[in-house]
C-alpha cells in the first residue's frame, strides 16, 4: 500500500534527519507565488496576499518597522511577555513550545527561559515559510539551550497548520505561540479557519498563545502604519521587487504610492500600493500583461485590529476555553492563552 511505504520512509527519513522538515520546498513556495500573484493581479480590486513581503530584504524591513517609533507593537508584546512568561510557564507547564512565523527570537527566548525555569521544556519546533529564518533561528537555539530538542519545520501556517509532523509534537503537553499579530493578516474566513485547523492539530490540555493587536485610535493607527521615515512604504512597495525577481516582472516602484489607513468600521489598517499613473507592467513568468489606470489601488495587505470580546467569540467559537488575558500598561495590545 503507497501510504503504508510512503509512512515507512517518512519514518526512516525522521531518524536520519530529525532536524528539519520541509512541508514547503523552494519549488512549490514559486508555483504558491505564481498561482497567488495570477489570481491576484486578475482579481477586481487587484490584491496581492502580504506573505510575500518577507525575501531577506523584506525581512529586514519589517525589523526596521519594529523599531519605529510610531509602530509600537513589537515593543508593547515585549513588554507583556516579560511580565507575563512566567505565569504561562506555570499555568501551561509545556514540554513543546511550537512557535509559528519568524517572530524576533528575542520574545521566544522569553517563553523558552520561563518555560525552562519550570522544569517542563523538552522540545522546541520553530515553524516558517523562510528556510534561512529558520535556519539561523534554529542554530541559535541550539546553541544557547543545550539539550533542548529542537526540531524546525519550513511550511505556510495558513495550510500546513493542521499537518505539523506528529514526531515534532511527540509527548507532553504542546503550547503552540502565534506572535507579533500576524493574525491580523487574515480575513474573517481564514481566520475561522486557521483556528479550527489549529485546534484539530492540539489534544485536549494544550494550549495556544496569541499576540493580537487591539483597537485604538485611527490617529494612532495611520501612523503606525504610514510612518514619517518611509520605512513601512519601501516595505510595502518591496512585494514588487520580489515579483520582478521570481516572476520576471517589471514593475516600477516609483510608479506606485503607499497607501495605509484605518477603517474605524472594519475595525483593520487597509494597506495598498496606488498607481500614480496609468501604465502597463509585464509579469512574463505568467505570461500576463496587467495595466493599471492611474489612481487604481491594489491591495497588498489587511492588519485586523481587535477586542478582547472578539477574540473571546472566536476561540470560543472554535472550541478554544479562555485561559488568560494580558495587555501592557497602556491597554495597546493583547496576549491571550488558550486551551484545547
Ligand atoms: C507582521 C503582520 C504583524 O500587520 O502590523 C507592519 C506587518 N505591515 N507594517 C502588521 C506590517 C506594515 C505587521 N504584521
Amino acid at each position: 500500500m503507497p501510504s503504508e511505504t510512503g509512512h515507512l520512509r517518512w519514518n526512516l527519513e525522521h531518524v536520519l534527519l530529525p532536524k528539519l522538515d520541509v512541508l514547503l520546498e523552494e519549488g512549490d513556495r514559486i508555483s504558491l507565488l505564481r498561482a497567488e500573484a495570477r489570481r491576484g493581479l486578475l482579481s477586481r480590486p487587484k490584491a496581492l496576499p502580504p506573505k510575500w513581503f518577507y525575501d531577506a530584504r523584506g525581512s529586514a524591513l519589517f525589523e526596521a518597522i519594529t523599531r519605529l517609533p510610531e509602530y509600537y507593537l513589537t515593543r508593547r508584546e515585549r513588554e507583556i511577555l516579560n511580565a507575563r512568561a512566567v505565569e504561562i510557564a506555570q499555568r501551561t507547564r509545556a514540554a513543546t513550545l511550537v512557535e509559528l512565523g519568524a517572530g524576533s527570537a528575542e520574545k521566544t527566548r522569553v517563553l523558552l527561559n520561563a518555560l525552562a525555569h519550570a522544569g517542563t521544556l523538552r522540545r522546541f519546533v520553530p515553524f516558517d515559510v523562510c528556510v534561512p529564518a529558520i535556519h539561523d533561528t534554529a542554530a541559535a537555539i541550539r546553541g544557547e539551550y543545550p539539550g533542548l530538542d529542537v526540531h524546525a519545520v519550513v511550511g505556510d501556517f495558513q495550510r500546513h497548520v493542521g499537518v505539523l509532523p506528529r514526531p515534532a509534537l511527540a509527548g507532553g503537553t504542546r503550547m503552540v505561540a502565534f506572535l507579533g499579530s500576524t493574525i491580523g493578516n487574515l480575513d474573517a474566513t481564514e481566520r475561522t479557519r486557521f483556528f479550527i485547523a489549529l485546534r484539530s492539530l492540539l489534544s485536549p490540555g494544550d494550549f495556544f498563545l496569541l499576540g493580537a493587536d487591539l483597537v485604538k485610535s485611527k490617529a494612532r493607527l495611520d501612523a503606525a502604519y504610514d510612518d514619517a521615515s518611509g520605512v513601512t512604504a519601501q516595505f510595502n512597495k518591496n512585494v514588487l521587487r520580489v515579483l520582478n525577481r521570481d516572476l520576471d516582472a517589471s514593475f516600477d516602484e516609483n510608479k506606485f504610492d503607499h497607501v495605509a489607513g484605518y477603517d474605524p468600521e472594519r475595525e483593520l489598517v487597509d494597506i495598498r500600493l496606488r498607481a500614480r499613473a496609468t501604465h502597463v507592467v509585464a509579469v512574463r513568468a505568467l505570461d500576463l500583461m496587467v495595466s493599471f489606470t492611474a489612481g487604481e489601488e491594489m491591495r497588498t495587505e489587511i492588519s485586523t485590529k481587535f477586542t478582547r470580546a472578539g477574540l473571546e467569540k472566536s476561540l470560543t467559537g472554535a472550541g478554544f476555553d479562555p485561559a488568560g488575558f494580558w495587555t501592557d500598561v497602556a491597554g495597546d495590545f493583547s496576549l491571550s492563552l488558550w486551551k484545547r
